[in-house]
């Protein structure tokens, strides 16, 4: 049963890699604009699942650059269970300065929130 995860998570990954999605045309200036934009948000994550890849095309598609947290790190899966409230991902993380920090969690919310940023 690993096994057959292991070779469906290479699967996934590999198809990602050979199907991956165009980045809009930007200046460097545009990029950097629009990643201080993104700066308080993190995207928890596993890097083989693909609720999460999917979240990461969308991402890609919009030409976002946001900060991955793997919850392979023992340490990113404890935070995100203690202060999000489960362990399921992606989940992305807004952090406001003027409001108490969000845990979004689900795959299509993340993607609507994020069609903000277009
Ligand atoms: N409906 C969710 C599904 C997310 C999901 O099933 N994630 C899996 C990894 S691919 C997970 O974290 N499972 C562990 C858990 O739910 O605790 C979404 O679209 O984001």
């Amino acid at each position: 049963m690993a096994i057959a995860r292991w070779l469906v998570g290479r699967l996934i990954l590999l198809f990602n890699f050979i199907f991956s999605p165009s980045a809009p045309k930007m200046s460097a200036e545009e990029k950097t604009m629009l990643s201080e934009k993104t700066a308080h948000l993190s995207l928890y994550h596993l890097p083989t699942c693909p609720f999460c890849i999917k979240v990461q095309r969308a991402m890609k598609r919009q030409g976002l650059t946001i900060a991955l947290k793997s919850i392979k790190d023992p340490a990113l899966k404890e935070e995100l269970i203690t202060q999000g409230g489960k362990r399921t991902v992606p989940c992305l993380k807004i952090t406001d300065d003027t409001a108490a920090t969000k845990w979004l969690y689900e795959s299509n919310d993340i993607i609507a929130y994020l069609a903000k940023y277009s």
